[in-house]
Protein backbone atom coordinates (compact mmCIF):
# COMPACT_ATOMS: atom_id res chain seq x y z
CA UNK A 1 0.00 0.00 0.00
CA UNK A 2 1.44 3.66 -0.79
CA UNK A 3 2.37 5.82 2.15
CA UNK A 4 2.00 9.13 1.48
CA UNK A 5 4.16 11.92 4.11
CA UNK A 6 2.14 15.00 4.75
CA UNK A 7 -0.94 16.39 5.78
CA UNK A 8 -4.10 17.31 4.12
CA UNK A 9 -3.39 20.90 4.29
CA UNK A 10 -0.25 21.13 2.74
CA UNK A 11 0.30 20.60 -0.90
CA UNK A 12 0.20 16.37 0.22
CA UNK A 13 -3.44 17.06 -0.53
CA UNK A 14 -2.59 16.90 -4.05
CA UNK A 15 -1.29 13.76 -3.97
CA UNK A 16 -4.19 12.15 -1.78
CA UNK A 17 -6.73 13.18 -4.23
CA UNK A 18 -4.44 11.92 -7.31
CA UNK A 19 -4.76 8.70 -5.77
CA UNK A 20 -8.78 9.24 -4.50
CA UNK A 21 -9.07 9.19 -8.33
CA UNK A 22 -7.68 6.82 -8.99
CA UNK A 23 -8.67 4.22 -6.55
CA UNK A 24 -5.90 3.30 -5.13
CA UNK A 25 -5.09 2.65 -1.57
CA UNK A 26 -3.00 4.62 1.20
CA UNK A 27 -1.71 5.30 4.80
CA UNK A 28 -1.35 8.96 4.81
CA UNK A 29 1.46 9.57 7.43
CA UNK A 30 0.89 12.57 9.47
CA UNK A 31 4.34 15.16 9.19
CA UNK A 32 4.77 18.35 8.96
CA UNK A 33 7.07 20.53 6.86
CA UNK A 34 10.53 20.19 8.46
CA UNK A 35 9.88 17.54 11.12
CA UNK A 36 11.83 14.12 11.59
CA UNK A 37 9.24 12.60 10.15
CA UNK A 38 9.66 14.29 6.85
CA UNK A 39 13.47 14.33 7.18
CA UNK A 40 13.53 10.32 7.12
CA UNK A 41 11.72 10.63 3.50
CA UNK A 42 13.27 13.51 2.13
CA UNK A 43 16.25 14.82 3.69
CA UNK A 44 15.30 18.91 2.48
CA UNK A 45 12.55 18.14 5.07
CA UNK A 46 9.86 19.20 2.31
CA UNK A 47 6.44 17.42 2.37
CA UNK A 48 4.61 15.84 0.41
CA UNK A 49 6.55 12.18 -0.27
CA UNK A 50 5.34 8.88 -1.35
CA UNK A 51 7.12 5.78 -0.44
CA UNK A 52 5.82 2.95 -2.88
CA UNK A 53 7.38 -0.38 -0.59
CA UNK A 54 11.23 0.73 -0.72
CA UNK A 55 11.12 3.41 -3.45
CA UNK A 56 10.40 6.83 -1.74
CA UNK A 57 9.43 9.92 -4.52
CA UNK A 58 9.17 13.61 -3.16
CA UNK A 59 7.48 16.84 -4.90
CA UNK A 60 3.63 16.62 -5.66
CA UNK A 61 3.72 17.15 -9.26
CA UNK A 62 6.40 14.22 -9.73
CA UNK A 63 4.31 12.01 -7.44
CA UNK A 64 1.17 12.56 -9.43
CA UNK A 65 2.64 12.33 -12.63
CA UNK A 66 4.21 8.91 -11.46
CA UNK A 67 1.00 7.53 -10.39
CA UNK A 68 -1.15 8.67 -13.06
CA UNK A 69 1.44 7.23 -15.81
CA UNK A 70 2.05 3.91 -13.53
CA UNK A 71 -1.82 3.31 -13.19
CA UNK A 72 -2.78 4.75 -16.50
CA UNK A 73 -5.61 7.18 -15.48
CA UNK A 74 -5.62 11.41 -14.86
CA UNK A 75 -3.20 11.76 -17.97
CA UNK A 76 -2.54 11.68 -21.79
CA UNK A 77 0.05 9.09 -22.27
CA UNK A 78 3.64 9.72 -22.18
CA UNK A 79 5.33 10.41 -25.56
CA UNK A 80 2.20 11.60 -27.38
CA UNK A 81 1.60 15.27 -28.25
CA UNK A 82 -1.44 15.74 -25.87
CA UNK A 83 0.98 14.89 -22.71
CA UNK A 84 3.28 17.66 -23.90
CA UNK A 85 0.07 20.11 -23.65
CA UNK A 86 -1.21 18.80 -20.60
CA UNK A 87 2.97 19.27 -19.32
CA UNK A 88 3.12 22.34 -20.72
CA UNK A 89 -0.22 23.16 -18.57
CA UNK A 90 0.86 22.12 -15.44
CA UNK A 91 4.49 24.12 -15.49
CA UNK A 92 2.79 27.06 -16.44
CA UNK A 93 0.47 26.52 -13.31
CA UNK A 94 3.68 25.61 -11.32
CA UNK A 95 5.11 29.42 -12.68
CA UNK A 96 2.14 31.23 -12.37
CA UNK A 97 -0.11 29.90 -9.44
CA UNK A 98 1.81 28.17 -6.92
CA UNK A 99 4.94 30.07 -7.14
CA UNK A 100 3.27 32.99 -6.54
CA UNK A 101 1.43 31.27 -3.55
CA UNK A 102 4.61 30.15 -1.85
CA UNK A 103 6.77 33.72 -2.30
CA UNK A 104 3.34 34.89 -0.19
CA UNK A 105 3.95 31.75 2.25
CA UNK A 106 7.71 32.84 2.32
CA UNK A 107 6.66 36.35 3.02
CA UNK A 108 4.35 35.83 5.67
CA UNK A 109 5.67 33.38 7.91
CA UNK A 110 7.92 30.68 5.94
CA UNK A 111 10.86 33.08 6.15
CA UNK A 112 12.70 34.15 9.14
CA UNK A 113 11.03 37.53 10.23
CA UNK A 114 13.87 39.68 9.47
CA UNK A 115 14.12 38.21 5.54
CA UNK A 116 10.25 38.86 4.61
CA UNK A 117 9.12 41.15 2.61
CA UNK A 118 5.46 41.95 3.38
CA UNK A 119 5.65 45.02 0.93
CA UNK A 120 5.59 41.94 -2.07
CA UNK A 121 2.02 40.90 -1.05
CA UNK A 122 -0.03 43.93 -3.61
CA UNK A 123 2.54 42.68 -6.50
CA UNK A 124 2.21 38.88 -5.80
CA UNK A 125 -2.08 39.54 -5.94
CA UNK A 126 -2.35 41.58 -8.93
CA UNK A 127 -0.17 38.89 -10.58
CA UNK A 128 -2.14 36.10 -9.52
CA UNK A 129 -5.27 38.00 -10.21
CA UNK A 130 -3.79 38.51 -13.82
CA UNK A 131 -2.91 34.63 -13.81
CA UNK A 132 -6.62 33.65 -12.89
CA UNK A 133 -8.21 35.47 -15.90
CA UNK A 134 -5.55 33.95 -18.18
CA UNK A 135 -6.79 30.50 -16.64
CA UNK A 136 -10.36 31.21 -17.20
CA UNK A 137 -9.68 31.93 -20.97
CA UNK A 138 -7.60 28.73 -21.10
CA UNK A 139 -10.70 27.30 -19.53
CA UNK A 140 -12.99 28.64 -22.10
CA UNK A 141 -11.15 27.18 -24.82
CA UNK A 142 -10.93 24.30 -23.20
CA UNK A 143 -14.23 23.09 -22.23
CA UNK A 144 -14.78 20.84 -18.57
CA UNK A 145 -11.78 20.34 -17.55
CA UNK A 146 -7.90 21.63 -18.21
CA UNK A 147 -7.08 19.01 -21.18
CA UNK A 148 -10.99 18.96 -22.60
CA UNK A 149 -13.31 16.32 -21.76
CA UNK A 150 -11.36 14.64 -18.61
CA UNK A 151 -9.48 15.57 -14.99
CA UNK A 152 -6.03 15.25 -15.63
CA UNK A 153 -3.38 15.85 -12.93
CA UNK A 154 -2.80 20.09 -13.73
CA UNK A 155 -6.61 20.36 -13.00
CA UNK A 156 -5.51 18.62 -9.44
CA UNK A 157 -2.90 21.04 -8.77
CA UNK A 158 -4.82 23.95 -10.20
CA UNK A 159 -7.57 23.31 -8.04
CA UNK A 160 -5.82 23.33 -5.26
CA UNK A 161 -4.02 26.53 -6.01
CA UNK A 162 -7.36 28.38 -6.12
CA UNK A 163 -8.06 26.66 -2.32
CA UNK A 164 -4.85 27.85 -1.49
CA UNK A 165 -5.00 31.12 -2.77
CA UNK A 166 -8.74 31.51 -1.05
CA UNK A 167 -7.35 30.08 2.58
CA UNK A 168 -4.29 32.86 1.99
CA UNK A 169 -6.93 35.77 1.20
CA UNK A 170 -5.77 36.43 -2.31
CA UNK A 171 -7.97 38.43 -4.11
CA UNK A 172 -11.46 37.22 -5.43
CA UNK A 173 -11.33 34.89 -8.48
CA UNK A 174 -13.21 35.46 -11.69
CA UNK A 175 -16.64 33.60 -12.21
CA UNK A 176 -15.79 31.00 -14.64
CA UNK A 177 -12.53 30.28 -12.82
CA UNK A 178 -14.58 29.71 -9.62
CA UNK A 179 -17.40 27.58 -11.11
CA UNK A 180 -14.45 25.46 -11.61
CA UNK A 181 -13.11 25.45 -8.80
CA UNK A 182 -16.42 24.73 -6.85
CA UNK A 183 -17.60 22.12 -9.48
CA UNK A 184 -14.15 19.69 -8.86
CA UNK A 185 -14.16 20.07 -5.41
CA UNK A 186 -17.76 18.32 -5.03
CA UNK A 187 -15.74 15.20 -6.47
CA UNK A 188 -16.25 12.21 -4.32
CA UNK A 189 -12.75 11.40 -4.60
CA UNK A 190 -12.19 15.37 -3.56
CA UNK A 191 -14.16 15.01 -0.44
CA UNK A 192 -12.70 11.79 0.48
CA UNK A 193 -9.07 13.12 0.20
CA UNK A 194 -10.23 15.96 2.42
CA UNK A 195 -11.71 13.42 5.03
CA UNK A 196 -8.36 11.33 5.06
CA UNK A 197 -7.09 10.63 8.40
CA UNK A 198 -3.29 10.41 9.38
CA UNK A 199 -2.04 8.07 11.06
CA UNK A 200 1.54 8.67 13.39
CA UNK A 201 4.61 7.30 12.11
CA UNK A 202 6.64 4.55 13.51
CA UNK A 203 9.14 5.74 16.38
N1 LIG B 1 7.47 21.64 -5.29
C1 LIG B 1 7.27 20.92 -4.06
C2 LIG B 1 7.19 21.89 -2.90
C3 LIG B 1 7.11 21.15 -1.56
C4 LIG B 1 7.05 22.14 -0.40
O1 LIG B 1 7.72 23.19 -0.38
N2 LIG B 1 6.23 21.79 0.59
C5 LIG B 1 6.09 22.64 1.75
C6 LIG B 1 4.79 22.30 2.49
S1 LIG B 1 3.36 22.41 1.46
C7 LIG B 1 7.26 22.35 2.67
O2 LIG B 1 7.52 21.22 2.98
N3 LIG B 1 7.98 23.41 3.08
C8 LIG B 1 9.09 23.31 3.98
C9 LIG B 1 10.32 23.95 3.42
O3 LIG B 1 10.30 24.50 2.32
O4 LIG B 1 11.34 23.88 4.09
C10 LIG B 1 6.01 20.05 -4.16
O5 LIG B 1 5.11 20.41 -4.94
O6 LIG B 1 5.92 19.01 -3.49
Amino acid sequence: MYRVIGSVKSRAFRVLWALEELGQPYTLIDAGPRSDTARQYNPLGKIPALADGDDVMTDSVAIMTYLADKHGGLTAPAGTPARARQDAITLWLIDELDAILWTNAKHSFVLPEKLRVPAVAPTLHKEFARNADTLADMLEASGDFLMGDHLTVPDILAVHCLGWAFGAKFPDLPEPVKAYSKRLRARPAFRAAQAAEAVQADT
